[in-house]
């Protein structure tokens, strides 16, 4: 009896849970209201099996517990039954699976006139690009990816001259309109996920994916890399701002083309040595661990380390500068600040490269 009631109060407790759970879906900013049907009809048909059947062992453990005078029944089949069960189940899983086909259908009918823009996912951060005015990418090949082209788009390629680059891991989108969601990575999966936005989709070594939804409100949504892609997966963030159309026009003429920051890097140090580092902590993507605001991250801030005393792992302190940057780059694990762990892959950078990024934690600890 003891059973049938624990039974019975798990078939309760799940349903309460449910109804009184704060872990529930984030309120919808897309069109994409189908996602949220599917899961709710998925999620009744599978609660509905699953009390019939916690409520039925219940019920068969009180009616058919052990009594000494009375005998089991030998019955190897019941054809009635089995084609009961049969149906039922062949009912429930087709209602599971046919809302998903519909909603699949939508979600690879991409309409016409969606805006297009590129996300590009790379240990650990998200880079976005937009066609520019002649609303076309500029063709791009993986063996171009540089630190002054992190895209790796064609230098000569006519399409791609007016792409625009956008300048950290903030994206603007227009509110209400169509978006197509163009995706690559640079070295293993990530996916590419806002949560309000419900729709998702892998990035993937060495070819494009994609997705697309119509955003409904307008806000700041958190995009979230959503494919578990290494030591730094929790700090690969990026933000989605939406907007009404003319406030991304502004935002998006004041990002740069891939014809400018060309120009600036054939100008020799562009504005300043500061500033390339800049570039190549972001194409690098340093900034993935290492936050430029002061926030503790997979690894120390910049803010502010410049000339700082650090205690090691070890109990000894170092004062940091040239030396030791340069060493913790190129072999990290040596020398680790007390606190972190070591996670950081060794970096084979130039001397060039190394003098650019030390100038800018310079910078940052002015
Ligand atoms: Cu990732």
């Amino acid at each position: 009896m003891t059973v049938a009631i624990l039974l019975v109060v798990i078939a309760l407790a799940s349903v309460l849970f449910h109804a009184l759970s704060p872990w529930w879906l984030t309120p919808l900013a897309s069109n994409w209201h189908q996602m949220d049907a599917t899961l709710v009809i998925t999620l009744w048909i599978s609660a509905i099996v699953f009390v019939a059947i916690v409520l039925f062992i219940a019920y068969a453990v009180v009616r058919f517990r052990y009594r000494p005078e009375r005998r089991a029944a030998y019955e190897p089949e019941n054809k009635k039954l089995e084609w009961w069960l049969i149906g039922l189940t062949s009912v429930g899983v087709v209602a599971m699976l046919v809302p998903g086909l519909y909603v699949w259908a939508e979600f690879v009918d991409i309409p016409k006139d969606a805006l297009t823009f590129e996300t590009v996912g790379q240990q650990w951060q998200w880079s976005f690009r937009f066609p520019g005015q002649d609303g076309r990418m500029g063709t791009v090949d993986a063996e171009l990816i540089k630190p002054d082209n992190p895209f790796g788009l064609f230098p000569g390629n006519p399409f791609g001259q007016d792409d625009v680059l956008v300048q950290g891991s903030e994206v603007h989108l227009p509110v209400g309109r169509p978006i197509k969601v163009l995706l690559r990575a640079k070295d293993v999966l990530h996916d590419f996920y806002v949560p309000h936005f419900r729709v998702r989709m892998d990035a993937v070594p060495g070819m494009v994916t994609g997705l697309w939804f119509t955003p409904t409100r307008t806000g700041r949504f958190e995009l979230a890399c959503s494919e578990y892609c290494g030591v730094g997966h929790h700090t690969m963030r990026g933000l989605v701002v939406v907007e009404e159309e003319a406030a991304f026009h502004a935002w998006l003429k004041t990002q740069p083309t891939f014809a400018q920051s060309m120009s600036k890097v054939a100008a020799g140090t562009g504005d300043g040595l500061a500033a390339r580092g800049r570039d190549l902590a972001q194409a690098k993507g340093c900034l993935g661990c290492h936050s430029v605001d002061g926030n503790r991250s997979a690894g120390p801030t910049w803010k502010g380390l410049y000339g700082k005393t650090e205690t090691l792992a070890n109990g000894s302190t170092v004062v940091v500068d040239d030396d030791y940057l340069k060493k913790s780059i190129s072999d990290p694990n040596a020398m680790i600040v007390k606190g972190y762990s070591p996670v950081m892959p060794p970096y084979n950078l130039s001397g060039e490269e190394l003098d650019a990024l030390i100038a800018y934690t310079k910078d940052l600890s002015k």
